[in-house]
């Protein structure tokens, strides 16, 4: 599956960077966005991944938030997200920077996480004056009215801690993922399409720094002729016998 190449780049590798985005979980049950089945398939992204679409609609919003949750409780990390983990434990220096919201990974082990686009299972205030720092989602649910629950301090709404968009992501996390990337001399992006900004940018930049990297995806994706080399195998199959494959790990 994996050429000799990659297998020798990714023992060798001092610092790996790994790109997850909504594939890795599909393994587990959680709907992907774009692909067959797709969250944007069946809803509107404008009218509920957008801050005009919470400024317009708090109540809307905040329930498919709910409904989300509601999917994901149940859900448990699958093969891919373990053989992240394991990975994780096996090179020197490694970042895992995830798009995804559903705290899989950290569920699976997984400790240098880079959440780049928020954690579904946090809120927030919704007011850009309120100092009150993200929360547990858990801290939230006694009220069942309004919806959203508002915040305790400013009387804002709250809303999920996850980035919408046109919203920048957390200048933080987009510094320690360029840091990384700077870093690193193998890269595997995996499970996503690579449309959405600034993370589809990641492999790209670190393809043109000379990096090794690594795309899985079972479909292909722009990235695909450009990277190094490109697996189409489902993130749950490969990434397990990637790490086999490299570190003798059965
Ligand atoms: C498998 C598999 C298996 C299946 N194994 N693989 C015009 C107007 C406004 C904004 C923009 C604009 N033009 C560009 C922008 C910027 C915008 C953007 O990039 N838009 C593009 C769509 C064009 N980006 C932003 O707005 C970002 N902010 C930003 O750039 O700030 C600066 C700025 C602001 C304003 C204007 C311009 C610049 C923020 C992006 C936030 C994304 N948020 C979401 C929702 C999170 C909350 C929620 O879940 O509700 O994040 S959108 C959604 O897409 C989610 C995902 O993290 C993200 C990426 O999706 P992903 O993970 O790639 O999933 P899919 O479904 O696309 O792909 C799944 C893949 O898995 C497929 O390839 C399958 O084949 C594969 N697969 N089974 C492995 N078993």
């Amino acid at each position: 599956m994996f050429s000799r190449e990659a297998i020798a780049a990714l023992k060798a590798a001092r610092s790996v960077f790994v790109l997850t985005g909504a594939g890795v979980s599909a393994d587990s049950g959680v709907p992907t966005f774009r692909g067959t089945g797709g969250l944007w398939r069946n809803y509107q992204a404008t009218s509920l991944a957008t801050p005009k679409a919470f400024a317009n609609n708090p109540k809307l919003v905040w329930e498919f938030y709910s409904y989300r949750r509601k999917i994901l409780a149940p859900l448990k990390p699958n093969p891919g997200h373990f053989a992240i983990a394991s990975l994780e434990e096996r090179v020197s220096s490694f970042t895992l920077a995830t798009q995804n919201i559903d705290n899989l990974h950290r569920i699976a082990g997984s400790q240098n996480i880079i959440e780049l686009h928020g954690n579904i299972w946090e809120v927030r205030c919704s007011s850009s004056t309120c100092k009150n720092a993200a929360e547990p989602w858990e801290n939230c649910q006694v009220p069942l009215s309004p919806l959203p629950p508002l915040c305790g301090d400013c009387g804002g709404h709250l809303r999920p801690n996850v980035v919408w968009f046109g919203e920048m992501l957390n200048p933080a996390a987009l510094s320690a993922s360029m840091r990384a990337i700077q870093e690193a001399d193998f890269f595997i992006v995996v499970g996503t399409s690579a449309l959405v900004q600034p993370a589809s940018r990641m492999p790209l930049m670190a393809h043109e720094a000379g990096v090794f990297v690594l795309e899985i995806n079972p479909e292909p994706t722009e990235l695909s002729k450009i990277v190094k080399e490109s697996v189409q195998e489902t993130s749950g199959a490969a990434l397990p016998l990637l790490v086999e494959e490299a570190f003798a790990v059965q």
